[in-house]
Formats: C-alpha cells, structure tokens, sequence
C-alpha cells in the first residue's frame, strides 16, 4: 500500500497522543522531520523517537513540511477546549483549517502537513477538519474515515467502562482472557424522569455518530467546494425531520405524546439532562443541565449571543416564509417556491453562512440556538465550565432538548411547506400503474405476513482505539452494549402496468395509525409523523409485475458494522471495493433503529408504497465521478459528489398537503398507491 495513504489512516488513531507514539497495535510509527516536534518535545527527539521505535515492524517516513503554516488562527481554540460546529468563531477555524489542508499541493504535502498540524492544534478541531479534507480532496478519495465513536468514544459512553477497560488491559496482557466489559444501559436518569423511557433511542450510539457524520458530510461552513453540495439545505430540513419523525414514533410507542417545540426561549425548560460522559478532551463530564432552567442571553469570550437577536431571526424567516420570498442583500426577492424554497430555507435557518442568502439580515438561528441551549448552565462563563451536549454534534441527540430545538425549527420548515399548493392529480399520479398488493414479511418459513419484530440485542465494539496511552502491544479491548433491534423482513408487491414497459420510484413509508392515547391520526398529523423506509427504482414490464425488497437494503440505513467498524489497519477490508463501501459513509440512519419500537401487545401502523413515475423522478448526474459503492443510505445522506438522485422535493408525497383526508382515501384515489396495516411487536428480552 502507498505509505502516504497508510499514513493518512494513521493519523486518524490516539487523536490525543503525539504524533510520535506508535500507531497500529504498536506495530508502526513515523519517522519524522525535527520540525514536526512541537517545542515540548524538540530537545528530546532522539529519546522519544528511541522510546517508540521499539519492536516497530513498519516505519513511514514523513517529508518535511514545504512552507511551515501559520497556525495563529487556530490557537485562539486552546488544545484543551471543547469545540463546537455551532460557534461561529469555531466554525471560521475549522474552516481556515480546511482550506490548509485542501491546498496542500500533492499528497505527499498533505501528509507533511497532517503531522506538522496535528499537536500544533485542538485535537478535535483537528480530527473534523482533517476528516473534512479526506473527504474532499480527490487524492485521498480511498483513505477510510473511521467512525467517530472509536476515535473519541469516550463522547459516546458511560465513562466507568474505560477505568475498568484500563485497568482489564494493564492486569490481563492477553486479549482472550480479558472479561468482556459491558457498557450500561439507562445510566442517564432514573424511571422517575418519563424521557427516560427514549433514553435507548437518544443515547444509541449509531444514532449519534450518524449524526456526527451527516454534518461532517455537509458542513455549514468552509471552502465553497466542500460547502455547496446539491439541496444540502434541503437534506438539512429533511435529514432532521426525519429524526424527529422517528422520535415522535418512538415516543408513541413508549405512551409520551409527541415533543413540544421549543418555541418559547424565555419559558423555563422542564426537561433537565445529565449527560455522564466525558469530554474526550479534557476528562470532565458534560456540564448538564438542571429540570427548569431558564435560557439566558450568552456572553463568554467566545462570543455573544442575546435571545432577542435569535427572536428577531425567527420573526424575519416566518414573515418571508408569509409573504413568500426572502430579500437577498441587494433587496432583491427570491420566490420560495416549490422546487427551491425549502433549500434556500434550510441554509438560511441552520444557518450555512456561505450559503445564506442574507446572513446579516436572517442570521443563524438554529446554530446559535444550539449554542444558548448548551450554555444554559453558565451562560456568562462564571463557573469556567464549557458546553453542554447540545454544543457538539456528536452529542446533541443524546438530550430531550435537542428534540424539542428542531421541534421548533421543523415548525418553521413546515410552515412554508403547508403555504404551497396541495400536491394535484398529475403529480401524484402514474397512469396505467396499479400496486395491486403489499406485505412486509419476516424470512421465516411460517411468518405470519405483516407483523414485524423488535427485540434488545446485546453487541459488541471494540474501544482500543479511542483510548489514549492505553496498552500499545494489544488493542482489543471489548465492550459490550445493548441496543434496540428488529428482525429482517421481505417486502412484496404486486404492481400491473397496463402500459409498456417503463421505470418506476418505489417509495416505502410507515406511518403510526394513533397517538400515544390511541386517538386515530388524520392524514395531516401521519403526514409529518410518516418514516421513510425506503426508496429505489423499479423496472416495470407491461401486464404483472412482483417487487421483492429486503429491508436490509434500506436507502435510508446503514448495516451495523458501518456505524461500529473498529480503526486500525487490520480490520479494514483490503479490496478496492470493500474498501470503497467501507470509506466514507459512517453516514446512514443504523439499521437496529429501521423500525420503531413497537408495542409489546403490538402496534398497529400503515405501510405505505407509491410508484412515482421514474421521467419525473430522474436526475441527469453532471459528474462522471466512479460510482461510491459506499453512498447506499442516499436518502438522507445524498450521493458522494453527485447530485441528490431524486428530484422530487425530499418527504415525497407527505411534504406538502395532500388532497384527501384519510390515507385510506388517498391510497383510493391512486392506483399507484397502496397500504396494508402491518404490526410491530417488541420483545422484552435481550438477545445475545
Ligand atoms: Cu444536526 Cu441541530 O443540526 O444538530
């Protein structure tokens, strides 16, 4: 393998260990430049580079850095401080950095200045942008991104388990008679806390490093390269309304009824939080949040933000959304229409400042939220302590406010959406195309046809890479964790096309009958609660056609090695392909979550198909970059430097209004629709 793509993986490993320290089980190190030794180290290289050089079978040589960088700009981020995609003064960083390492002439440079950068800076700043720029540059396009949970698990579990792992590693040398160390479930808050019951959903840790990856995917800011993807404002909106669609669901299926918009920021807020984790960076918990806290104007040295100025954003966003269009900066008006309102929208309100239309004028509501939210407990930076979870996209989810944050932003979102016209016959309609059949079928033999299952499921991960000056000979260190899971199933329809032989979309959704009280759902409500399940493209041959689809082939998941692959060179698959699939998409919504909970009784939900037609559904890709094997979780995630392969606005049909009251009736209306009831049982019992 080439040394300068081994060594970009390795770069990825210890993130808070100099750059000197082995890599690899112990097994590599780099052979460095004097100039890469930061000050601590100069006068001793000869030592230090002796010290881990022992027992080394590999040693990569690292060129020296052609121009040293200036890194002024980075050392207004302390290596010991919390960094946050939702500051803006971290956010320029990060993007500063970007730049850096994207200009890096070859790749040979790039390495150089990898290592150079990489104790020079915050360890986290460095391992986003880093990861940023591995992701972009053409030259790196087959360096595996690992998952953010391994690099930094310590974000992403209850911290007891890493004494234990510590010490497990240091009495017992070998790995296969270390016990198997077991991450505890509910440690967040006791049953008398009712969002407890989600607690399962919002501290999995699939579910919060697809959300690490999704905003690594689509930055808010940085070189306009990387930050102008197709419909990246659309794909925020539709990514995060997914995510609350599901915890909607979730929560019905726990009795809760659906989250509260957070649309007050001066109400007191009940729901408190205590995080437990530990900062990778600096070995102290999350700040947490106390049941009641009133949110105040933040003014720490990072920056200021009032609730007045976010107040001010919210009430100009929702008179555009009125009125129709947004004045870019010239006064000029831009429709919000059909096609392009919601992603002009999207960078707007999250905000993505390269992308705003009107950044000084619309500002940068849902970030500066985030940012007020995670500083509720020391707003003016009394106490010296950092950001909360909702600071840090690898975080944020963990907490029941982040549901209510995007509750409210999502409102916003839906407002516009409800302002445009009701979706008319031609649209939804696909003639001559009748789904005359649809199940949902479990693989066994006698499995009754459309009841589904779910069950706890105990798995492992191994945790050795994230650990930092833990034992360098023997890097397996196993824990345990228990995680919802639901049992494959098949998908079956029947589709008659009365006319020639044409493609069609598929689009699967679930959506629950009844709320949390049992009170059936009107199609207005299952319309903003509907889950997509899938999505593809179909061939269809005149007369009688069955569509058969594993629900492992998910547009929307990603199988659970992907959202759990361990780091390290040994563990990564060696052919090209694999490999590809393996890369870059840590992005995807984790197959254990497909489904929701359920009830142990079962619960009832619509399973719903549309076959859209394909003429309408297409996109013309513009590049004609290799397929990425990886990109399979497309929908919300997009294609790798492609554009988004569904024109349709995202949400097909349940974005907009529809023009019938009950599903029943719309499926009625359209032969090219269909539902069936299907039911999803949980089963209270954790399988190995
Ligand atoms: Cu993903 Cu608010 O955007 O966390």
């Amino acid at each position: 393998m080439n040394t300068d793509l081994k060594a970009l993986e390795l770069l990825f490993q210890r993130p808070l260990e100099p750059v000197f320290t082995t890599r690899d089980n112990g097994k590599t190190v780099f052979d460095l430049p004097e100039s890469v030794y930061t000050d601590r180290y100069r006068n001793n290289t000869e030592e230090v580079s002796n010290r881990f050089s022992q027992n080394v079978e590999t040693r990569i040589p690292i060129r020296e850095v052609a121009r040293k960088p200036n890194l002024e700009f980075a050392s207004k981020l302390g290596r010991k401080q919390q960094f946050s995609l939702f500051i803006n003064k971290h956010k320029e960083i990060a993007s500063q950095l970007i730049q850096l390492f994207l200009d890096a002439p070859n790749l040979q440079q790039f390495v150089a200045l990898a290592a150079y950068t990489k104790d020079r800076v915050n360890p986290v700043l460095f391992q986003y942008s880093y990861a940023v720029a591995i992701a972009h540059r053409p030259d790196t396009r087959t360096v595996p991104i690992p998952n953010i949970s391994q690099v930094f698990p310590s974000n992403f579990i209850e911290p007891s388990v890493f004494q234990d792992a510590r010490q497990e590693a240091s009495v017992i040398a070998k790995s296969g008679n270390r016990t198997v160390l077991e991450i505890p479930a509910n440690y967040t808050a006791s049953d008398r806390e009712d969002e407890q019951h989600l607690a399962y959903f919002r501290e999995d840790i699939g579910v919060n490093s697809h959300h690490w990856h999704w905003h690594l995917v689509y930055p808010a800011s940085g070189p306009m390269e990387i930050v102008n993807k197709d419909r990246r404002g659309e794909l925020f909106y539709y990514m995060h309304h997914q995510l609350l669609a599901r915890y909607n669901v979730e929560r019905f299926c726990n009795r809760l009824k659906r989250t509260i918009p957070l649309s007050n920021l001066r109400e007191e807020i009940p729901e408190g939080y205590f995080p437990k984790i530990l900062s990778s960076i600096n070995n102290r918990t999350y700040p947490a949040r106390i049941s009641k806290q009133q949110l105040s104007d933040v003014a720490r040295p990072d920056g200021n933000i009032e609730i007045s100025e976010l107040e001010r954003w919210r009430d100009r966003i929702l008179a555009a959304i009125d009125q129709g269009y947004v004045e870019d900066t010239q006064g000029n008006r831009i429709p919000l229409d059909e096609v392009r309102g919601i992603d002009i929208l999207g960078n707007i309100i999250e905000a993505c400042n390269t992308l705003s239309v009107n950044n000084q004028f619309y500002g940068n509501l849902h970030n500066q939220g985030h940012t007020i939210i995670s500083f509720a407990h020391d707003p003016d930076y009394r106490h010296l302590e950092d950001f909360g979870v909702m600071g840090d996209v690898t975080t944020a989810m963990r907490d029941p406010i982040f549901y209510r944050w995007h509750g409210f932003i999502d409102t916003i979102f839906n407002k516009h959406k409800t302002l445009l016209p009701v979706y008319n016959n031609t649209q939804l309609g696909f003639e001559g195309i009748n789904v005359t059949y649809v199940e949902a079928r479990l693989g066994a033999a006698n499995a009754r046809p459309n009841t589904l299952l779910t069950y706890w499921q105990r798995s492992s991960a191994n945790l050795a890479a994230g650990l930092d000056f833990g034992p360098v000979e023997d890097e397996n260190i196993t824990a345990t964790f228990r995680h919802l899971q639901n049992a494959p199933y098949t998908y079956t329809f029947n589709v008659t096309n009365s006319g020639p032989r044409r493609s069609g979309t598929c689009r699967i959704f679930i959506c629950p009958k009844t709320d949390e009280r049992n009170q059936p759902l009107r199609l207005e409500e299952q319309r903003l609660l509907a889950i997509e399940m899938d999505k593809f493209t179909v061939e269809l041959m005149p007369g009688e056609n069955t569509i058969r689809r594993e629900s492992t082939d998910s547009s929307v998941a990603i199988p659970f090695e992907r959202s759990f692959r361990a780091v390290g060179a040994s563990y990564q698959p060696t052919a090209a392909d694999d490999l590809a699939r393996f890369r870059f998409c840590g992005c995807g919504w984790p197959q254990h979550l497909l489904l929701p909970k359920g009830k142990p009784e079962g619960m009832q939900f619509d399973l719903f198909v549309m076959i859209s037609d394909y003429t309408q559904d297409a996109v013309q890709q513009l590049s004609n970059t290799p397929n990425d094997a990886c990109s399979t979780a497309y929908s919300f995630c997009g294609l790798k430097d492609k554009l988004y392969p569904d024109k349709r606005t995202m949400g097909f049909p349940f974005d907009r209004r529809l023009p019938n009251d009950t599903l029943n009736e719309l499926v009625g209306a359209f032969s090219n629709m269909a539902k069936t009831d299907i039911t999803i049982k949980f089963n209270d019992r954790v399988i190995g």
